[in-house]
């Protein structure tokens, strides 16, 4: 009999950041004739979850769907944290073993199952008794994966951490400055770091690690994982990005897309922190009169909660209404949920103000606009420096580091300037966009990734 393509259930964990890279690769999948299962946590913690997946399931409808209940957090029951994404990764891992059954019936049978790392040890079991393989899928650079995977190793030792060393070591790759190791690592007891040192403990049960970068963007940190240089018993780091994006969801307010075609090429700022990242007031305020102080043009996506259904502030109330009316031919301030793919693509973008969240950078470097790093907490430092040493972007260390607390409108504004007027940057970062296309194009090596995994699968 000839081969069939292989069913593959992906089941993501809770936050836009990491379901955005499955629904990509879902995407992917059933582009290259899969059978695709798509496995959803409801509750669901932000509303953009919840219209993404519907939305993604309305535009594929080969794509079969589960969804199942997470057993609750008890309310307070972690007390390390109160973080709503943290425990929901808790209760998503507390939750997966009920999907057994319907894993199990699955027709046709299911070749493997990618899964979230957050999610790795608990998962591991499931995957073992259904008999397929269980890739990882990682939504972090390959660089913080290290830092992740070799967690177990830090927290064996009491002084990894100490506050008298400037620089976490991991063999085989470039040292980690203290500042850029997210605090609650040194917390050994703490939700997230517990989560992290147990999924990185089941990692090896892993068929391979499916990574949303590329090999001419982190050729350093890949080489080292992958010659097991960082620890003996990884699998395979399987370099598939940056993933192919898919129409995205269009929202109601689209008025900045007239307002950006109006602008000329190259000549507008886009600022945005990502889904779960709100600035202090005070920081808002000082990055209003950054972008106003830079003369240039901007398109700010603002946000004020760390989950969107909190989010009922309105610009008025965050902004002076001067501002907006000084600005209102320079820029848009736009709350609630743009499609910044689109924005990204836009020729009239010159630069991006980013937290660094993964798919952000990975979405810059595919289109190779220059980013200004700023990163805000969890991996993001890392993925800064990562962002830095690839040429896609420039990064001020002390910004995030906390050595000054609020960061000035004149430092912003100065900064702003550098970004969007260094010729050099920018060449770098279009170099950065053509190697991107070269890795997902036919024969690229991403792409050969993914065939060579899908081959594989095959029935
Ligand atoms: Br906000 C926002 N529109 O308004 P990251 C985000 N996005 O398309 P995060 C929009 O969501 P974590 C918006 O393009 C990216 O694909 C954006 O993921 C898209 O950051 C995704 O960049 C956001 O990884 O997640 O949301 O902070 O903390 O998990 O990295």
């Amino acid at each position: 009999t000839t081969a069939s393509p292989p069913h593959i259930a992906l089941l993501p964990s809770a936050g836009m950041g990491h379901l955005t890279p499955f629904l990509r690769l879902a995407s992917m999948l059933s582009s290259r004739s899969c059978t695709v299962t798509l496995i959803t946590a409801s509750p669901s913690v932000s509303a953009a979850e919840s219209s993404h997946v519907s939305f993604f399931l309305s535009q594929h409808p080969l794509v079969k769907h589960i969804e199942f209940k997470v057993i609750p957090s008890k309310p307070y029951s972690n007390p390390t944290t109160d973080d709503p994404f943290f425990l929901q990764f808790e209760a998503t891992n507390r939750s997966v073993h009920l999907l057994y059954p319907s894993l199990a019936s699955a027709s046709p049978p299911l070749s493997a199952i990618f899964s979230d790392f957050a999610v790795a040890s608990s998962f591991a079991p499931v995957a073992a008794d259904l008999g397929i393989p269980n890739y990882i899928i990682s939504t972090t650079s390959c660089k913080f994966f290290c830092l992740m995977a070799y967690l177990p190793v830090l927290l064996s030792d009491p002084s990894s951490f100490s506050s008298g060393l400037s620089e976490v070591n991991i063999p085989g790759i470039t040292p980690f400055p203290l500042p850029s190791i997210p605090p609650q690592f040194k917390n050994p007891n703490h939700l997230f770091t517990s989560l992290i040192a147990t999924s990185a403990q089941a990692l090896s049960k892993a068929k391979g690690i499916l990574m949303n970068t590329f090999d001419d963007f982190e050729p350093e940190t890949l080489a080292a994982v992958n010659s097991s240089r960082v620890l003996d018993n990884l699998p395979p780091i399987l370099p598939i990005g940056p993933l192919e994006t898919f129409e995205p969801k269009k929202e109601q307010d689209q008025s900045y897309l007239p307002w950006l075609d109006s602008q000329p090429a190259e000549s507008v700022v886009y600022v945005s922190f990502g889904s779960r990242t709100a600035l202090s007031s005070a920081q808002i305020r000082e990055l209003s009169k950054g972008l106003e102080r830079s003369g240039y043009r901007f398109l700010w996506v603002l946000k004020t909660s760390k989950v969107d259904k909190d989010d009922k502030e309105e610009l008025k109330d965050l902004l002076e209404e001067s501002f907006l009316d000084r600005t209102k031919n320079k820029g848009r301030v736009v709350k609630g949920w743009v499609s910044q793919q689109d924005i990204l693509e836009h020729p009239a973008t010159g630069g991006f103000i980013s937290h660094c969240g993964w798919n952000s950078v990975m979405e810059a470097a595919r289109k190779g606009i220059p980013m200004l790093a700023w990163p805000q907490h969890g991996d993001q430092s890392v993925n800064a420096e990562v962002v830095e040493k690839a040429g896609l972007g420039i990064w001020e260390r002390k910004w995030d580091w906390g050595l000054e607390g609020l960061v000035s409108g004149e430092e912003i504004g100065k900064k702003i300037v550098e970004l969007m007027e260094d010729e050099k940057l920018r060449g770098l970062a279009r170099k950065v966009g053509e190697n991107a296309g070269k890795a997902t194009g036919i024969g690229g090596k991403s792409e050969k990734v993914l065939t060579e995994v899908l081959e594989y699968l095959e029935q």
